[in-house]
């Protein structure tokens, strides 16, 4: 809860919102699935390049073709992508997706 309390305080609105929960209702409507949807639309998963929300082979194929120089391979998240954490794209990343795919 601290979590959530400093996140939204200090990067979305700039101040500490306190709600009364114990009113919430149930189902799409619900305060808590709101946020709970609002968190989760921004997270982002390890490896996954192409912006679809998951890591597989469709990943993979895009990173290949993008060490490979292709220049319309579409590359949402290159952040993502970087799992050797070198601040660049490269064979290391490949490999390292590879593992993470097949494990
Ligand atoms: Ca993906
Ligand atoms: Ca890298």
């Amino acid at each position: 809860m601290e979590l959530i309390r400093q996140h939204i305080s200090i990067e979305k609105y700039g101040g500490i919102m306190i709600w009364e929960l114990t009113q919430d209702c149930k189902g799409d409507k619900s305060l808590l699935k709101v946020i709970n949807d609002s968190f989760n639309m921004n997270s982002s998963v390890e490896g996954d390049i192409n912006g679809d929300k998951e890591l597989n082979s469709a990943d993979l194929v895009t990173l290949s073709l993008f060490l490979l120089g292709y220049k319309n391979t579409n590359i949402v998240n290159w952040k993502d992508g970087d799992l050797f954490e070198d601040n660049t794209l490269n064979l290391y990343d490949l490999i390292a997706m590879r593992k993470l795919i097949i494990s």
